[in-house]
């Protein structure tokens, strides 16, 4: 059956090195045929246009069809999975308040058109940013959804951490497991080496403190600004790949004695508040995700993760007083 993929912000540039890929059946497998749609705002439509042109050229045999439009209401009529991509940035002057403003403006609506026409198996995953609280924005305007299909991106943040590690410890990322980022998708998310285990023995004791400390944690954490500082352009590639990562390690599975990274919603979890959605260790099977249990955290991993929840907290309870959730 043909699985409906819809794209959000498809004219922008994360949406230009994503579409091509699910077009081509990287995000769904080589057997999965896919129709696209790609939702923009109006004054982006021609360009939307532009790039399902090229989509048309490529001659995909798994594409289906594209569908280009302005209305959340179309885009999600009948959807499977859906790539919240397009947000509002942050722009010189803005403050807080006016960014989570204009997101709930975006996300708001886009959560209630998802829990009106989507399909029953919808999947979301929220990359546009602040990624973690627009996936709480449009979850809370999806009541008939089953909570857990919101999800946001941390996947970028897991893969940035393994390739720093795997550089420092001269492994290749496949024989790293167990990497974890916890919290929010911010400079304040916390990579976590305690668990993660290379060649079957934890990183963190194959690495110095001082390393994990005051090069890791922060190289991993800064990796957006670094990129953006050599490119003169935000993470695209990198980001739509961590994307199709997300969603096809939701749909396939992780590997047996593995886990990822995702931010979802929190059941209580390491003492993470019930509803957040935060990002965790998890695994994934039958298309569900699970948060792994029963990890001892140390006093410092303690002090990060509570730092990054407490963000997210304070991102929840602004979004409430504007009265966007
Ligand atoms: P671009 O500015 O290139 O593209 C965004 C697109 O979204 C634009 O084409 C815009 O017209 C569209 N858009 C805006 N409002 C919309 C709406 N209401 N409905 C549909 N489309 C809408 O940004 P890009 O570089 O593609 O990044 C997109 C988002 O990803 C940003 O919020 C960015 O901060 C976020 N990122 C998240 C990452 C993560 O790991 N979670 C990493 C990469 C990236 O920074």
């Amino acid at each position: 059956m043909t699985v409906k993929v819809t794209v959000t912000g498809a004219a922008g540039q994360i949406g230009y090195a994503l579409l091509f890929r699910i077009a081509s059946g990287q995000l769904l497998g080589a057997d999965t045929p896919v129709s696209l749609s790609l939702l923009e705002i109006t004054p982006a439509l021609k360009a939307a246009e532009g790039t399902a042109m090229e989509l048309d050229d490529c001659a995909f045999p798994l594409l289906q069809g594209i569908e280009i439009t302005d209305d959340p209401n179309v885009a999600f009529d009948g959807v499977n999975v859906a790539l919240l991509v397009g947000a509002r940035p942050r722009t010189a002057g803005m403050e807080r308040g006016d960014l989570l403003s204009a997101n709930g403006g975006i996300f708001g609506p886009q959560g209630r058109a998802i829990n009106e026409h989507a399909a029953d198996d919808v999947r979301v995953l929220v990359v546009g940013n602040p990624a973690n609280t627009n996936a709480l924005i449009a979850r809370s305007h999806a009541p008939d959804v089953p909570a857990d299909r919101f999800t946001a991106m941390t996947r970028l943040d897991h893969n940035r951490a393994l390739s720093q590690l795997s550089a420092k410890l001269q492994v290749p990322v496949t024989e790293i497991r167990k990497m974890t980022i916890w919290g929010n998708h911010s400079p304040t998310m916390y990579p976590d080496l305690y668990h993660t285990e290379v060649g079957g023995k934890i990183a963190a004791e194959q690495v110095d403190g001082e390393w994990l400390r005051d090069t890791f944690i922060p190289t991993v954490a800064k990796r957006g600004a670094a990129i953006i500082e050599a490119r003169g352009a935000s993470s695209a590639a990198s980001a739509a790949n961590a994307a199709i990562d997300h969603v096809h390690t939701w749909v396939n599975g992780t590997a047996p004695g593995d886990w990822t990274s995702a931010a979802v919603v929190s059941d209580g979890s390491y003492g993470v508040p019930e509803g957040l959605i935060s990002s965790f260790p998890v695994t994934s099977a039958n298309g569900q995700w699970e948060i792994v249990q029963g990890l001892d955290i140390d006093a410092f991993s303690r002090e990060r993760i509570d730092l990054s929840v407490r963000e997210l907290l304070d991102e929840r309870d602004a979004v409430q007083a504007l009265g966007l959730i």
